[in-house]
């Protein structure tokens, strides 16, 4: 690691030996290591601060759609949703098939290459490469795979990403559209639990209670996590700014995308809506779900406990809380929320 500072203005912080010792009995971790931006403290791979100049600069376009979400919050359903509603209202587009990995490029997605597991089991973006060098061959791999599909994704693009606004590019909001996604924190901890049990990169063999403590210390991956919604809450009411909560969404789907519809100002007509209903129901994704590839997933997990499209459900943390538990993340989530000025449902 060469970088001391971003163009964001974060001071990179390499984690200690003996904090990724203790960390990693629970989970794999990065070849070179994690590190914390500061003053906000995100937990990144080391790898982050060699696209995160590239990705703060990125070219946004008055077209572009942003989906930013702390994960487990719903992204790949609002994901479906936006690309469906801009790019194939009524269920033709050639392309519908592809991975939305392709589709829509989630643009930080390069620095989990460096994940322990997957180097170890050999898994490769080849084939998001491959797709890429298909369009434009003088691409180099070292400078971000993801990066530069999001550079080339055909317009509207609909840009994926877990990282917050203070590391994407400063004019975000003045230029494109951005759709945020929260969810209910606690089904979120279960998600994103089962996520890390699931997806190799991490082989998490630790318990839950474990695994949520972690999420309320800030730990995990992506965190921490109230930083990341208060940054969106504080902008919710700018014209370019969508705040969605996946509770409203699963109450009355076709009135969120009637105003996602405004906001998008894509005019679609009822049959289109009804279209994209639809083809991003649950049980429809569900039954789209790729044969898992068991280098990237652990097909254990999913026998056990489901695959990406596990429940879908709002209030599955009643499962996995003990009565102790339940009341530290009552108190971690009263006091942030409140400070915040949101509330969940
Ligand atoms: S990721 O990996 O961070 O991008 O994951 P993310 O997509 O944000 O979250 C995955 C959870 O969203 C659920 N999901 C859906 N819920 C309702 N409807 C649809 N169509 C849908 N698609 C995905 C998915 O099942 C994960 O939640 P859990 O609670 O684990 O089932």
């Amino acid at each position: 690691m060469n970088k001391k500072h971003l163009c964001s203005g974060h001071e990179v912080v390499a984690m200690s030996e003996e904090w990724l010792a203790r960390i990693e009995k629970d989970q794999k971790l990065y070849t070179h290591g994690m590190v914390r931006l500061m003053p906000d403290g995100w937990l990144y791979p080391t790898t982050f601060t060699n696209f995160a100049d590239k990705i703060y600069n990125f070219k946004l376009k008055s077209s572009d759609v942003v989906l930013m979400t702390a994960p487990k919050s719903g992204t790949t359903w609002m994901q479906e949703i936006l690309w469906t509603m801009l790019h194939n209202p009524d269920l033709i587009h050639p392309d519908a098939h592809k991975s939305l990995l392709i589709r829509s490029p989630q643009i930080d997605f390069d620095m989990l290459q460096d994940g322990k597991a997957w180097v170890e089991k050999g898994v490769s973006m080849g084939d998001m490469f491959e797709e890429l060098r298909q369009t434009c061959p003088d691409k180099k791999r070292e400078d971000g795979v993801f990066v530069q599909l999001c550079e080339v994704t055909p317009d509207p693009r609909i840009i994926k990403t877990h990282l917050p606004l203070s590391l994407l590019p400063p004019d975000i909001l003045d230029t494109a559209k951005v759709v945020y996604v929260a969810r209910n924190p606690r089904d979120v901890t279960v998600s994103m639990y089962h996520h890390f049990q699931h997806l190799n990169l991490h082989s998490y063999t630790g318990t839950f209670e474990n695994f949520a403590k972690s999420f309320m210390n800030n730990d995990l991956l992506y965190c921490p996590y109230w930083p990341h919604v208060k940054m969106a809450w504080e902008k919710k009411d700018h014209p370019n700014m969508h705040f969605v909560f996946y509770e409203d969404k699963k109450a009355d789907i076709m009135s969120e995308l009637r105003k996602l519809n405004d906001f998008l100002g894509a005019n679609l007509t009822q049959q289109q809506l009804d279209n994209v209903v639809h083809h991003t129901s649950f049980s429809s994704m569900k039954s789209r779900e790729r044969e898992a590839d068991d280098i990237v997933f652990n097909k254990d997990v999913r026998k056990s406990s489901g695959g990406f499209f596990r429940k879908g459900t709002i209030g599955d943390w009643r499962t996995h809380f003990s009565p102790e538990l339940e009341q530290e993340m009552n108190h971690w989530i009263e006091t942030n929320a409140s400070e915040i000025g949101i509330s969940f449902k």
